[in-house]
């Protein structure tokens, strides 16, 4: 079964944690990045992870090494299970990520391609397929692809075999479950969670429309 990952850009620490709480039966994992990270602190990692959804640090690390090592050791301390890196560092710097999620039983992903409309200024050319290609030679645990091209998950699928792919862009950004649902390992919605109503219902709903 795809994974259903809520992104929990909520820059406000027990709104972000009473919505946690409502969707946590719903979701099998909790993406946290900067702006709750940035308003509650670190230290929400844990909380979240006691709710019984491994939190994943979406900090898009893109640092020297020794920089990403450092920050990485913070993400993990917390008890953070995952760590999101960008790889147009190099795979030094992706590296230093990999190591040190794996030294502590986590996870690492590299962003290969994002899914926002101004992504593709960068993204083309076999850009994403090379940072797909640095995730495997570094031992990433997967990659980061987006749900709003479909076809372009397809192409990194080929780069990058077994290993996992994350989605985000479903909902809000126009992504659909139910075309991405077979192609991924886990697909990450946000606002279409977190801004409905009644967000535990919202994430019932995606929940049921996977495979
Ligand atoms: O390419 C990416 N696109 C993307 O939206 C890489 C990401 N990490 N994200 C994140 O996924 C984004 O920062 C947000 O946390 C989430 C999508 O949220 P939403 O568009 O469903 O609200």
């Amino acid at each position: 079964m795809t994974d259903l990952i809520l992104a929990l850009d909520v820059p406000a620490r027990e709104e972000a944690l009473a919505i946690a709480e409502a969707c946590a039966p719903f979701v099998d994992r909790i993406k946290l990045g900067y702006p709750l990270i940035l308003a509650a602190g670190l230290g929400i990692a844990g909380e979240i992870a006691e709710l019984g959804c491994p939190p994943i640090a979406d900090f898009k690390v893109a640092d020297i090494p020794n920089t990403n090592r450092l920050i990485a050791e913070q993400v993990f301390d917390a008890g953070f299970s995952a760590i999101i890196t960008h790889a147009f560092t190099g795979s030094d710097s992706v590296s230093a990520c990999v190591e040190v999620a794996h030294k502590n039983r986590g996870e690492c992903y590299v962003v290969a391609e994002m899914s926002h409309p101004g992504a593709v200024e960068f993204f083309h050319g076999g850009v994403a397929e090379r940072l797909a290609e640095t995730a495997v030679g570094c031992g990433a645990d997967g990659i980061i692809a987006p749900a709003t091209r479909p076809e372009r998950i397809r192409a990194l699928r080929k780069v990058i075999g077994e290993r996992k792919i994350l989605s985000p862009g479903v909902g809000a950004q126009g992504g659909r479950m139910d075309e991405v649902r077979a192609l991924v390992d886990g697909v990450i919605v946000g606002r279409s969670i977190y801004e409905a109503p009644d967000p535990a219902a919202a994430a019932r709903a995606f929940g049921a429309l996977r495979r």
